[in-house]
């Protein structure tokens, strides 16, 4: 009884006293209304326009991903036009490796995001 008395005050402090933030806190960004509180429903607002941001960026990276590969195989292929024919010979394996590897990126890249544009992005 004695500690159950004693721990109570603490509890009931800890659930009555509002929580500060220091000054140019991290957190201000999720007081998305500006009323310098920040309610569950914005943290759960934020936190879903933080998963959306990561899911652009994400998308962003996989799109730069595809096109500097595409652009990479042209300049490949026209590079071929340009060397010596011993050299293009000598590179033949590789640019095969490399023909099929980016083309699969690329692939990959138009497949997924038409599937996801169909199931909508999640
Ligand atoms: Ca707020």
């Amino acid at each position: 009884m004695q500690s159950y008395t004693k721990s109570r005050p603490r509890q009931s402090k800890s659930i009555l006293m509002q929580k500060k933030l220091q000054k140019d806190s991290i957190l201000n960004e999720y007081d998305l209304d500006g009323d310098d509180t920040i309610t569950d429903e914005e943290l759960r607002q934020a936190k879903e326009i933080k998963e959306t941001e990561t899911k652009l960026r994400k998308n962003l990276a996989q799109l730069r991903m595809a096109r500097y590969t595409l652009i990479g195989m042209g300049v490949f292929t026209v590079a071929m036009f340009i060397i010596p024919i011993q050299r293009v010979e000598a590179l033949a394996d590789i640019s095969n490796l490399f023909y099929i590897s980016g083309a699969g990126i690329v692939g990959t890249y138009m497949g997924t995001s038409a599937y996801m544009a169909k199931n909508g992005v999640k």
